[in-house]
């Protein structure tokens, strides 16, 4: 048997070395009776397109990173809401890994795509690379900004201030060297990776979001597997929610060391308390704008998440 994962990423990305341990995993378990070939962002597509060959069945696993997975399972964008998930490591890990909203309401939206959500990380705290300093919606004025392709992100940059564009990543680079756009979003380890520093010398630490990623697999072939397998699979996916948390905060903590090194001029800016609350107050009627933009369970979606947030924060906190 040959399983396809197809992630949105470059090698040595954190996608990939999810995908990479998921490969070392199950070939490992299954004797090598499954052999799971990897591949990498382009190989396929780009992210819009590995969504759409996962639901055909022409791949069996992939990243579908609610940036873009928008486009295809609106009710995702949830995950995308700035000011929402705990800032804290570990009811975020917890709410990413177990949450009821997530894998009993959100994953029926996915499964009417013909999707199964199997998991859901996190990469890393968003930063913002531009050409200039920012620190408040009035510096956003004349920035066209770099968002992924979820019709929220246009929302939520639009009350931030900004001439938000939605583009795959592959053209961010261009578009920052070109002067097409002036600013992009990203986890540092990925700025890093694609070399976006090269191209703007700010980074801008707001603290408004973290970028989540889902894995998918194909409704039916996952329908179709054993109950034996289907149990392997649960058990490397809570072996590697450890893995890939350990080894997004380690590459991300390196990569803004690298950063440093290759752009002596890069500014480093982290917005205090007041100006973050400027953008949070923006922020404020985004849940509602997707509420009314997507309809069906969004809104019960939203506040089952939410709940879900505050048992979290509430447990882990005691
Ligand atoms: O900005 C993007 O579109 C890309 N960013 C990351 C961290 N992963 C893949 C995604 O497509």
């Amino acid at each position: 048997e040959d399983w396809k994962f197809a992630v949105e990423e470059g090698p040595g990305d954190v996608q990939t070395l999810y995908a990479e341990q998921f490969k070392k995993l199950i070939e490992k378990r299954t004797d090598g009776k499954v052999k799971v070939t990897i591949y990498t962002y382009g190989q396929l597509g780009n992210e819009n397109d590995l969504t759409e060959l996962t639901a055909a069945g022409a791949v069996q696993f992939s990243n579908a990173s609610p940036g873009h997975l928008g486009t295809f399972v609106p009710e995702v964008q949830v995950l995308s809401l700035p000011f929402l998930l705990p800032e804290a490591d570990a009811p975020k890990a917890a709410v990413l890994s177990n949450s009821k909203a997530l894998y009993g309401s959100l994953a029926k939206d996915f499964a009417a795509k013909g999707l199964k959500l199997f998991t859901i990380y996190p990469e890393g705290e968003m930063i913002w690379t531009t050409k200039k300093e920012v620190r408040k919606p009035a510096d956003l004025g004349d920035v066209k900004f770099r968002v992924m392709t979820s019709p929220i992100l246009i929302e939520q940059f639009k009350l931030y201030g900004a001439n938000p564009v939605a583009l795959p990543w592959g053209e961010i680079y261009g578009g920052l060297q070109m002067n097409v756009i002036q600013a992009q979003v990203n986890p540092a380890f990925f700025i890093e990776s694609a070399k976006f520093h090269e191209v703007t010398d700010h980074l801008i630490y707001v603290g408004d979001v973290e970028y989540t990623t889902t894995v998918v697999a194909n409704a039916d072939f996952y329908a179709g597997l054993s109950p034996e397998r289907k149990k392997m699979l649960a058990e490397v996916r809570d072996e590697l929610q450890q893995y890939i948390l350990k080894t997004e905060r380690e590459k991300n903590a390196a990569a803004v060391d690298k950063m440093r090194k290759d752009n002596p001029k890069l500014k480093i800016v982290r917005l205090t308390d007041a100006e973050r609350d400027v953008f949070r107050k923006r922020a404020e009627p985004l849940g509602q704008k997707l509420v009314d933009m997507v309809g069906g369970r969004t809104d019960v979606i939203l506040k089952e998440l939410k709940a879900d947030i505050d048992a979290a924060v509430k447990t882990m906190a005691t």
